[in-house]
């Protein structure tokens, strides 16, 4: 639904998605091997946005990794709307800065601002949180002026809209066909508390959800654009957050997905017990699920248990990934290095795992802090956050800060070494093409061109 704020102007608004920060995981380099590709995802949060601003209120959308916002665009609007993550402050102060130098008034929403508005100075509104109150104050405020303030105001969500009320998002704003994958929500926040993930604190523990029949509303809206890519990744931290809400959506999406003869693959973020729900994993299978994103961090279980993820411990990993790759799924992880449990062995363990895993694509990254974590709290208690620009990480780890970005170093070599990357890719592959998936390809997925 859209914002049910009487408004009596009307405004022009210019929502602006910042550049990702060039990175392994954004896959910058290879958009050039896919016809027409040029972002990895649409914003689902920005797009949520756009499409709860009040009807009579134009919205052009511009997302800064398929485009750049001109000098026109910022003429023609008479409020800009930013979003963006920590490691996108940079590109969100200099569209602030853009916006800044055309005369008009910014507001900032989504991850980085809701966990550290202190970040940003310069913003004229910070969103901080969710939809839901906050953003109808602000729609008020804008209706009321768009002169910017003389000081800075924040507006903070104390009551949550709903899930079974939001918007579909606004994707008839942008290219659909300039993306890698699409993305869809079905539920927000988990209810596992792992020690250095902001999930819990910005989202909540309780998931809210969605109901199927947005779920497939928000496909056909996404299929109306021609070309769009076939794949749809699940943005939920935890698909299976709660598990019988996603078993009772599933038989949706499938019966969907007969309905128009399977035009869609999808992926997902979940935690490895997923592996202990065969029924979920079934309908996941029949949907045309091909991808998976498990947060392994370490394969240590004194260090998972350590950083409070022993939901992982609680199943043995390599039968869990077996069990996933069984059901049609490639997985991929994320692992993180420079725990405080790191042992002269950690790199050792690393590397058989990544070779006996056989999963083919893994996030290798160092431990970062983040603010909102209980991580971040017990580091500032032992004074081991830096401030450092120009160091890997802003945690002060317990081995030798050289010693630990060496063995990263050496570990993504290990993992991206491109035979061995090649043999696990075809490792996976297999079963994926074998099981219930085979009425689409990997091949399609990745719609490949030749390079001139
Ligand atoms: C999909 C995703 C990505 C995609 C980005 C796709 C895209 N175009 O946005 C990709 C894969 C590129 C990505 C990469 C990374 N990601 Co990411 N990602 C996500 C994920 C799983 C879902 C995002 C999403 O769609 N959420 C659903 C929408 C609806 O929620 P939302 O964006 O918060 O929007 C709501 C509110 O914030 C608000 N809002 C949002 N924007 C605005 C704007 C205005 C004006 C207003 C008023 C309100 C408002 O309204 C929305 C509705 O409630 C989130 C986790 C999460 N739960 O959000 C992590 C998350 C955003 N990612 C995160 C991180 C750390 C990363 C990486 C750094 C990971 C890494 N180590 O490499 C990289 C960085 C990439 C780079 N180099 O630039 C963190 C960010 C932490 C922070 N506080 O900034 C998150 C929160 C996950 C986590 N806790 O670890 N990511
Ligand atoms: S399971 Fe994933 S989303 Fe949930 S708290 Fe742990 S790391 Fe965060």
């Amino acid at each position: 639904m859209r914002a049910s704020v009487p408004v009596k102007n009307r405004r022009r608004l210019l929502c602006v998605f910042p550049h990702y920060t060039p990175a392994f995981g954004t896959f910058n380099h290879a958009y050039r091997l896919m016809k027409g590709v040029r972002a990895f995802m649409p914003p689902q949060g920005l797009l949520v946005i756009a499409a709860y601003m009040p009807q009579a209120w134009p919205v052009r959308f511009i997302d800064e990794n398929i485009r750049k916002a001109t000098d026109a665009d910022f003429a023609w609007a008479d409020a800009v709307l930013v979003s963006g993550m920590h490691v996108q402050a940079a590109q969100i102060h200099d569209i602030a800065a853009r916006a800044h130098a055309a005369g008009k008034v910014v507001m900032l929403g989504g991850p980085s601002v809701s966990a550290s508005p202190e970040m940003y100075p310069d913003i004229d509104y910070l969103h901080i949180g969710e939809i839901g109150d906050a953003t109808d104050q602000l729609i008020a405020r804008l209706d009321e002026s768009v002169a910017r303030p003389s000081a800075q105001l924040r507006f903070e969500t104390k009551d949550r809209l709903p899930l079974q009320d939001f918007p579909i998002p606004a994707y008839d704003l942008i290219p659909l066909k300039s993306y890698l994958m699409l993305t869809l929500q079905f539920s927000s926040g988990c209810p596992y508390l792992c020690e250095f993930c902001d999930i819990p604190n910005l989202y909540g523990r309780q998931p809210r959800l969605k109901t199927p029949a947005q779920i497939t509303a928000e496909l056909d809206a996404m299929r109306k654009q021609k070309g769009h890519p076939p794949v749809v990744y699940f943005v939920d931290d935890n698909f299976i957050g709660n598990r019988k809400a996603a078993k009772d959506m599933l038989p949706h999406l499938l019966a969907w997905q007969k309905q128009h003869d399977y035009p869609l693959q999808f992926a997902c973020e979940a935690t490895l017990n997923i592996a202990k729900q065969p029924e979920i994993l079934k309908l996941m299978r029949e949907c045309s699920f091909l991808g998976i994103f498990v947060g392994i961090e370490t394969p240590e279980a004194d260090a998972l248990k350590a950083m409070r993820k022993s939901q992982n411990v609680a199943v043995p990993m390599m039968e869990s990934i077996k069990t996933l790759n069984d059901y049609g799924l490639e997985v991929t992880s994320g692992i993180i290095l420079g725990l405080d449990t790191d042992s002269d062995d950690t790199e050792v363990r690393l590397k058989d795992f990544i070779d006996i895993s056989r999963i083919p694509m893994l996030t290798i990254n160092l431990l970062q802090a983040l603010p909102k974590t209980p991580l971040w709290d017990r580091l500032k208690l032992a004074g081991r956050l830096e401030d450092d620009p120009t160091l890997e990480s802003n945690v002060r780890f317990l081995r030798p800060y050289q010693e630990v970005v060496s063995m990263w170093r050496r570990c993504i070599a290990h993992a991206n070494d491109p035979e061995r990357l090649f043999a696990r890719f075809y490792h996976q592959a297999m079963p994926t093409i074998r099981s219930g998936c085979s009425r689409v390809s990997t091949i399609r997925w990745m719609r490949p061109t030749p390079i001139a």
